[in-house]
């Protein structure tokens, strides 16, 4: 069930009157502010987030799983499901691969379909959170912090292949998340859990291929409720300089205690050049992975508009790698991302309309009002029509989950694959 540009070109044809009015309108409010709404346009259409080969099976809670009809059993599958979201939005040009759950059988086959479907392979994610079949070593009581230097030495090889596996796909990134950590209080000595994964790192590090970045994720807590060894911003970026000038952190908006201040943790970060990669999703209490800007729309514009003033004026910060990193129980795991990209570009869009300059006069004058009023303005702007156009230019679709519905692709893949086939992973 591939769509092709013709079928979503018939669907525009219905839609574009409607835009076209829509647009005009935003248009022109956004000339009389001076925005160059071409800018932005191309803003919008350049901005690819990776979509990560475990999103597009309904995921499990700890309590139970119940698989979404037509999932993708396989990785070919997988990058046909990612093909067909990004020639709907025009915004979902990568594929985020975790290892081992999506090792690829022929390499070329596998590139050759991402290219075919017009993507790339960002990042890749190593996996020493769960026990590999045949496994020599358990990591029960942790991988890259073990105790014992065999099991820490199993999963340094371990990113180590995947790092190859990676190479092999023209990936350019490691990302390493750790469930690392203890779930009783005295069950394990902070200073040694700490000196042992930095060691680690850094044996990972030294077989990091030169124009490769190694991406440190982070989370407070789970699957350990007493402590995590990576479990802040402030450890992951002291890793990644004790490692190196290839290594960064990554935040992942689900990774933070209630409240955090996320937007002021992302601008200190690109600051010092080391915010790396970046992972979306959207939480009530903890690391939900619920839809993007389902839940705090507002911080995720607050978010955006530092990300927007970092690219903008940090030179010294690399260019991110974006992931959306979600996985849903319930819900038609396409039809989540559909939602989840559209909720990115919209507070893309929005942090784009913050006029800059203002915003500095206002804050050198300390006027307090004017500042918020600044944020909130952009904030306010209905700009679905300008990413609806963005899309269209690039021939996606004016409004993708709609378009989606009306070719009854999940049907689509029902009939392909069956309503009881299972996504791998997870
Ligand atoms: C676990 O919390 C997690 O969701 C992390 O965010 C990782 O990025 C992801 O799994 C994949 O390992
Ligand atoms: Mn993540
Ligand atoms: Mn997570």
């Amino acid at each position: 069930m591939q769509l092709d540009k013709d079928q979503i070109a018939t669907e525009n044809k219905k839609q574009e009157d409607g835009l076209r009015g829509r647009f005009n309108f935003l248009s022109d409010q956004l000339d009389h502010q001076d925005k160059d709404v071409n800018a932005i346009l191309r803003k919008l259409a350049a901005f690819q987030v990776a979509i990560p080969s475990w999103a597009l099976g309904a995921g499990g809670t700890r309590f139970g799983r119940y698989s979404y009809f037509g999932e993708p059993a396989s990785l070919e599958q997988k990058i046909e499901d990612i093909g067909n979201l990004h020639a709907l939005t025009k915004t979902a040009g990568a594929v985020s691969l975790h290892i081992p759950w999506d090792i690829p059988q022929d390499y070329n086959a596998i590139k050759d379909l991402a290219k075919a479907n017009g993507l790339v392979f960002d990042a890749v994610n190593s996996n020493t959170f769960q026990d590999q079949k045949d496994a020599k070593e358990s990591y029960r009581f942790g991988s890259l912090s073990n105790l014992n230097a065999a099991a820490r030495n199993q999963a340094i090889q371990h990113n180590i292949d995947v790092i190859k596996i990676g190479e092999k796909l023209g990936s350019k990134s490691l990302t390493i998340w750790l469930a690392d950590g203890a779930n009783f209080a005295g069950q394990r000595n902070f200073q040694s859990a700490l000196t042992h994964t930095e060691n680690s790192l850094k044996s990972i590090y030294s077989e990091l291929p030169k124009d490769w970045k190694m991406f440190i994720e982070y989370k407070p807590y789970e699957p350990n409720f007493y402590s995590t060894v990576i479990q802040d911003w402030g450890t992951s970026f002291m890793l990644a300089n004790a490692c190196g000038e290839k290594a960064f952190t990554l935040v992942d908006l689900g990774h933070h205690l209630p409240n955090t201040n996320i937007e002021q943790i992302v601008s200190t970060l690109m600051l010092k050049g080391k915010l790396g990669g970046f992972h979306f999703n959207d939480s009530k209490y903890g690391d939900d992975d619920s839809t993007v800007g389902s839940v705090k729309p507002y911080a995720l514009f607050l978010i955006f508009n530092e990300l927007v003033y970092g690219m903008e004026n940090n030179p010294q910060n690399p260019d991110l790698a974006w992931m959306i990193d979600a996985s849903h129980n319930i819900k038609d795991p396409l039809e989540d991302l559909l939602q989840s990209l559209e909720a990115i570009q919209e507070a893309y869009a929005k942090a784009l309309l913050v006029d800059q300059v203002e915003l500095q006069a206002a804050q050198s004058r300390n006027d307090v009002t004017l500042c918020q009023e600044i944020l909130q303005n952009a904030y306010r702007t209905d700009v679905r029509p300008l990413l609806a156009q963005a899309r269209a230019l690039n021939g996606g679709a004016i409004d993708p989950l709609k378009t989606y519905r009306n070719l009854s692709v999940r049907a689509g893949l029902i009939k392909e694959r069956g309503m009881n086939s299972v996504a791998t992973g997870l």
